[in-house]
């Protein structure tokens, strides 16, 4: 398997880490700090989740870049960039919907998610155990098991996948756009975890995925886990996913969902 290294060493940590949310989930989570609003929060197991990572990848790494959500970037002289979100649903963990994930890529080039390409990801939910992996040209996993897209479906029998944002204005136009977008659907699910969003397309669970003012964090691992189980990945227009849009499906699925939130943007 290509970049079989770089994945195993984003595999390792991530479990690593998982195993510390967990425990610090079980022994009961407050808000530490908000960010970017009063509900855009984060927790001490946050931050202690993403200095373990950053410490590991340090030592198995040294001279690789990181860009974690919690604790910034810091340039690499390897060429090499680890992209972490140490607790991806940050809202779920505090409230302790057994639906959060920590989320390890590793990207070559700037980390930047319009130029970078993307080598390995790892995906653990903690508390389900699942590890979703995947590595370019080398598939898309849930445990030992490939997965792959569902199979295209029209649009109106497509389980269609969103999240909102941070800022209750922003959130106000999400949610217009939703229930325009609904009737036109099977039905919506907002989980709450990007990077397992991503892995839900990948494996099947649902057929498309859209969000709105997503960080790199989000979403560099799992969409090189949807990428390599099939999916269309794609921000707007010719982009690459960007905060201002992420969209990822079997890629007629994909297509049909960017048509109808083209049209309903109008
Ligand atoms: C979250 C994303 C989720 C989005 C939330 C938030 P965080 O990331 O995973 O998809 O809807 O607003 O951005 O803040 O938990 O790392």
């Amino acid at each position: 398997m290509p970049h079989e290294s770089l994945l195993t060493t984003a595999r390792t940590i991530a479990l690593r880490a998982g195993e510390l949310a967990r425990l610090r989930r079980s022994e009961g989570v407050e808000v530490a700090a908000s960010k970017s609003s009063p509900v855009d929060v984060v927790t001490e197991a946050d931050r202690e989740t993403e200095a373990l990572i950053r410490g590991l990848l340090a030592d198995e790494r040294p001279g690789d870049g990181f860009f974690g959500e919690e604790s910034g970037a810091e340039r690499g002289s390897t060429g090499l960039t680890w992209i972490v979100d140490p607790i991806d649903g940050t809202v779920n963990f505090l409230y302790g919907i057994p639906h959060y994930a920590v989320s390890i890529a590793v990207v070559e080039g700037e980390p930047d998610p319009q130029t970078w390409t993307a080598l390995a990801g790892c995906v653990v939910n903690p508390a389900s155990g699942e590890v979703y992996t995947a590595t370019a040209g080398g598939g898309a996993y849930l445990g030992e098991a490939p997965i792959r897209v569902a199979d295209a479906v029209p649009l109106s029998q497509a389980l269609v996948a969103t999240g909102f944002a941070y800022d209750s204005t922003t959130r106000g136009e999400q949610g217009r756009l939703v229930a325009a977008l609904l009737p036109l659907v099977r039905d919506i699910r907002r989980l709450g975890t990007a990077s397992l969003d991503l892995c839900f397309v990948a494996s099947g669970r649902t057929n498309a995925y859209f969000e709105r003012t997503l960080s790199p964090w989000d979403h560099a691992a799992g969409a090189l886990i949807a990428r390599e189980a099939g999916a269309t990945v794609k921000g707007l227009g010719d982009a690459q996913p960007s905060r201002d849009l992420i969209l990822a499906g079997h890629p007629d699925v994909a297509a049909a969902l960017e048509g109808a939130l083209a049209q309903l943007a109008r």
